[in-house]
């Protein structure tokens, strides 16, 4: 769900996303074959996504964001600043294990700083705890979707909201299969959310 919510704010300003699910090397079988579904579920969209462990050299990664100028985000603890450690051993950066009575990050990363891999540029942030939609309207959620996107032009009614209405190709698409229901879900718990917060004035 925290995943969804990220994509969908980082497609509405624009910028390219790069899933990394890290520290697998800590995952069970069982625990591998799950993200492995995930993998699929969201490669099918056409999103990248990878397993990563910082117990690998990542090179294809160095490749990837060689010449580009990248942000790498997610919660406290994660291993954003180890990842990039990893990508670069002289950046030295500080980074610290989880708190075990709290199960999550101490936000070891207090501000966000460009540094170097290769010839690229990586910003490390400070992890977030929550994410809002305080900037996203109802009608343009479906734009942060790529997969709904893509079936909205074929809903009968204009400015489908592919929630209540009738003849909504998006709503077939996910009863065929050919959306991830657990995708559709949290659409329209964003749209729900979205169209339940107080008015701005
Ligand atoms: N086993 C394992 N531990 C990892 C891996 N990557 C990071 N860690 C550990 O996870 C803990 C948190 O790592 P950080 O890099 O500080 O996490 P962060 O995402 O930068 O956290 P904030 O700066 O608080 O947002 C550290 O103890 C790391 O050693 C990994 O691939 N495998
Ligand atoms: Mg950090
Ligand atoms: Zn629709």
């Amino acid at each position: 769900m925290l995943l969804d919510q990220f994509l969908v704010l980082i497609e509405s300003i624009g910028i390219k996303p790069f899933i990394l699910v890290t520290k697998t090397d800590l995952a069970t079988e069982d625990e591998i074959e799950k993200l492995e579904k995930f993998k699929s579920i969201y490669e099918a969209i056409g999103y990248t996504f990878k397993l990563i462990s910082t117990t690998e050299p990542q090179a294809d990664l160095q490749t990837y964001l060689d010449d580009k100028v990248s942000v790498i985000a997610g919660q406290s603890g994660v291993g954003k600043t180890s990842l990039l450690n990893t990508l670069n051993p002289d950046l030295l950066l500080q980074t610290n294990e989880i708190s075990k009575s709290l199960g999550r990050g101490k936000h070891t990363t207090r501000h966000v700083e460009l540094v170097q891999v290769k010839n690229g540029l990586i910003a490390d942030t400070p992890g977030f705890s929550t994410l809002d939609f305080r900037n996203i309207e109802a009608d343009e959620l479906g734009d942060y979707f790529p997969e709904i996107r893509r079936e909205a032009q074929y809903c009968k009614f204009r400015g489908c909201k592919h929630y209540k209405e009738p003849k909504c190709a998006v709503k077939e698409a996910v009863e065929n299969d050919e959306i991830a229901p657990i995708r559709y879900e949290h659409y329209v718990r964003f749209l729900e959310n979205i169209q339940n917060r107080k008015p701005r004035y």
